[in-house]
């Protein structure tokens, strides 16, 4: 039996804020100096929440609303980060373990040209250029991004489903998952020098997640193209699980029988287990994962399950326990 039970999930239509009317954290600041809370800022949320299905795509009055409404965030209250939130605080041990030193650090990382060898178990390997990627397609997914730390956002991103990148080169009945290594190189890189760290970055997905609808190659963000410090070229976004399964600047994918290890089970197996869904019931060694701080709200939210993606994800675990499978 799965320990974590479906259940539905408290999710309620909302809207998604364009990057260019997101509230500045300044003046969020003065609203909160003068008692206007969180209902406050959603101003246009109706008084009683509507059904998911009761606000078409179209009444999203938002640039975003391009994609397919089955991949928006509708969490209640939810609004995208703004470009500068998402771009100014990130994790990117190759460049720095300071959140708001990485974008400057990643500034002048050499992103063009690329490529990514797709290898191993596959009948068609190939080595993907930049135009090679961009003709799988961009299109929006307006993702959650938890990460382990507890903190989170909403991110907009762009790109295509990895499912689309592995049908190309035809994985064998052998291949069980799937290994991805980041970009390594120690002259642009000043965070690599860390001995603590095993490099390259490497992360691995079970080949039925990779294949799930959900899991995405982000090339863009806010219809722009992938900042360094989010992980230009491309990177994976696997929404479902904690943010460091979501790889940057990938250089290789190869398709493997056995479990691959990452950089960060390897660093702390038992901190750091290669599944990796979010689960609020489970605590890190360390700290709570039962809340979590979405950057710029003031006041904390419950984590969800699986991030709030349980209903479209729990099928992929039926049987498994997911603590001893963390
Ligand atoms: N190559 C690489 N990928 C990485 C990381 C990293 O240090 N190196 N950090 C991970 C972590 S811990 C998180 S939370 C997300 C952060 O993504 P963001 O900076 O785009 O929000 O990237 C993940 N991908
Ligand atoms: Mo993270």
């Amino acid at each position: 039996m799965p320990r974590v039970r479906p259940n539905i999930p408290r999710i309620a239509s909302s809207l998604i804020t364009p990057e260019s009317v997101y509230m500045s954290r300044r003046r969020l600041l003065r609203m909160a100096g003068l008692g206007l809370g969180a209902a406050a800022l959603a101003a246009c949320t109706p008084a009683s929440a509507p059904t998911r299905t009761s606000m078409p795509a179209s009444a999203i009055a938002s640039p975003l609303a391009t994609s397919d409404p089955k991949f928006k965030t509708d969490e209640f209250g939810t609004k995208a980060n703004s470009w500068d939130e998402i771009t100014r605080y990130n994790n990117y041990y190759e460049f720095s373990t300071d959140k708001e030193a990485v974008a400057d650090l990643a500034a002048n990382f050499k992103t063009n040209p690329w490529s990514v060898t797709v290898g191993g178990l596959v009948d068609k390997p190939k080595t993907f250029d930049l135009d090679d990627l961009h003709s799988l397609g961009e299109e929006e997914r307006v993702y959650r991004l938890r990460c382990v730390e507890a903190w989170s956002m909403v991110i907009p991103w762009m790109g295509f489903p990895l499912s689309r990148l592995l049908r190309e080169v035809q994985p064998t009945s052998k291949a069980k998952y799937v290994r991805f290594e980041a970009a390594f190189d120690a002259a642009q890189m000043p965070g690599v020098s860390s001995p603590f760290y095993n490099w390259p970055y490497v992360e691995g997905l079970r080949i039925d997640e990779a294949m799930h609808d959900l899991t995405f190659i982000a090339t863009g963000l806010y219809g722009k193209p992938l900042p360094n410090q989010n992980g230009a070229p491309l990177r994976l976004v696997v929404p479902w699980k904690y943010g460091f399964k979501s790889i940057k600047a990938i250089v290789k994918i190869d398709l493997v029988e056995n479990q691959p290890v990452s950089l960060w089970s390897a660093a702390a197996p038992s901190e750091y287990g290669f599944y990796s869904n979010v689960n609020p019931e489970r605590a890190h060694p360390r700290w709570s994962q039962a809340t979590e701080r979405r950057i710029g709200e003031l006041s904390r939210r419950d984590t969800l399950r699986f991030n709030g993606y349980e209903a479209q994800v729990a099928d992929l675990y039926t049987g498994m326990d997911l603590y001893a499978n963390y």
